[in-house]
């Protein structure tokens, strides 16, 4: 797609020179350790133990001296042990769910709200938005860091801003057809979900007005991206973040230099470690994402594990470093009769199938002491007997020739695969019932 809307030049901020960035984050680093040995009795404690202190930190690679943290910390500290400054001063709150256990809390002081909106409104500007454009925002508001964070930023740019939050499919698609949006920030399962009402409606996706989508909080394969693109004609654009760093916006795809994400590195340092040794790797080679914050005030957080599996290289348009999207975490690796499967390599051969729908779900079961994967999918309404057989035997035999595998699929009626209102449940493990 051709691209008419200019975005750097109208950040001046992320034009920093290697030398600039690098004494900006050793800077930003040092003030940070200072603040959580000094307010943060648990990493106080922690660094302690293991021997480290914030003088040990004179240049970036000595944050590699320094312990992990992950959510298990946050857990332990619940609800807010780790807050660095007195509750008097924590303007915002929001927590993730997970799936078990209690919620992980995050904080944030006024100033922490002003530097995440101006990282969303950066993300934004570089993907092309600006003022004049019409932001329609379906991640969840509330607890999730999607809706509201996503809602600061593109306000903070000046956009007009459509909070509709997740749920009720026929409103959203009334609202962004009505109102004439031009740019839409939501999951990307969700995306499919009101393309599939948009159809299903007799509406043209690519007769909205919309130009640039910014989809982000769970994995999506190039598949599925492409087939966003060309159902809607749009830009789709990824957005990284997570709650225990900030929420949307600590790393996003920029519009003049498409492909993969550039980190906000004055905000956020990155770095990568073997996914099993957590041993440091270097950069071009993929590992576990580890990320530190370099401003927050509300909620330091030291080389937090983040599960997410990437690897950084340098881009060619900014001197900050870009990570590569992320198809998978590490606990989203599933082991199917000893073969490592992730949900994101399946999506991938099965999105390319045209007989099928994008609504998949994957379900793991055990006969005695055998694994079973089975994939639940709909199929197109126009597809015929004939093709619908041919295109299973194609996904079994791409998966089993691709990923090493034996599948099963069961073909569903219409509308029995959940439909996703925010974030996707991909996989649902029934092998310990
Ligand atoms: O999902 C924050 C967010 C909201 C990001 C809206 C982007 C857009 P959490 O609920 O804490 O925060 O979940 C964080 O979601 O560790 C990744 O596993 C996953 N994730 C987030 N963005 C992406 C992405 C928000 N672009 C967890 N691609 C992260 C793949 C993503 N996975």
């Amino acid at each position: 797609m051709e691209n008419k809307r200019k975005t750097v030049s109208y950040y001046p901020k992320v034009l920093v020179s290697k030398d600039e960035l690098l004494d900006l984050q050793t800077r930003r680093m040092k003030h940070t350790l200072l603040r959580a040995y000094s307010f943060v009795p648990y990493y106080k404690k922690k660094w302690d133990d293991h021997g480290v202190h914030p003088d040990d930190f004179t240049f970036l690679e000595d944050i590699k001296k320094f312990p992990f943290t992950t959510k298990e910390d946050l857990r332990v500290n619940y609800p807010f042990g780790m807050f660095a400054n007195p509750m008097s001063d924590i303007v915002r709150l929001h927590a993730s769910s997970g799936t078990t256990g209690k919620p992980t809390v995050v904080g944030y002081t006024r100033k922490d709200i002003a530097t995440w909106s101006d990282l969303v409104a950066r993300s934004l500007r570089l993907g092309g938005i600006g003022k004049g454009d019409m932001v329609h925002i379906s991640y969840g508001y509330g607890l999730f860091t999607g809706g509201l964070g996503a809602h600061y930023g593109a306000e903070k740019l000046g956009c007009t801003v459509v909070p509709a939050s997740g749920g009720f499919t026929d409103k959203q698609v009334t609202l962004i057809t009505d109102f004439k949006a031009t740019a839409i920030m939501v999951t990307p399962s969700y995306m499919l979900n009101i393309i599939e009402e948009m159809e299903r409606r007799g509406i043209d996706p690519k007769e909205t007005a919309l130009k640039v989508g910014i989809f982000g909080a769970e994995p999506w394969s190039m598949e599925m991206k492409r087939k966003i693109e060309e159902k809607v004609g749009i830009d789709a654009l990824d957005i990284y973040g997570l709650s225990e760093m900030m929420g949307p916006g600590v790393a996003c795809e920029v519009l003049e230099d498409r492909g993969d994400m550039y980190v906000w590195e004055d905000h956020f340092y990155p770095e990568i470690v073997d996914k099993d040794t957590f041993k440091p790797i270097q950069d071009g080679n993929e590992g576990e994402l580890i990320l530190t914050t370099l401003t927050k005030e509300a909620l330091p957080i030291i080389r937090y594990r983040t599960k997410d599996l990437s690897t950084l290289y340098n881009g060619d348009l900014l001197n900050m470093r870009k990570m590569k999207r992320i198809h998978a975490r590490t606990d989203d690796m599933m082991i199917v009769r000893g073969v490592n499967v992730f949900p994101s390599q399946i999506e991938e051969i099965l999105l390319k199938i045209d007989t099928f729908s994008p609504h998949y779900q994957i379900i793991l079961s055990r006969t005695g002491n055998m694994d079973d994967l089975t994939i639940n999918i709909e199929t197109k309404t126009n597809a015929s007997e004939n093709s619908i057989k041919e295109s299973i035997n194609i996904l079994k035999h791409r998966i089993k020739s691709g990923i090493g595998v034996s599948v099963k699929v069961s073909i569903k009626a219409y509308g029995e695969v959940p439909r996703s209102e925010g974030k996707a449940k991909r996989v649902v493990d029934n092998r310990n019932l």
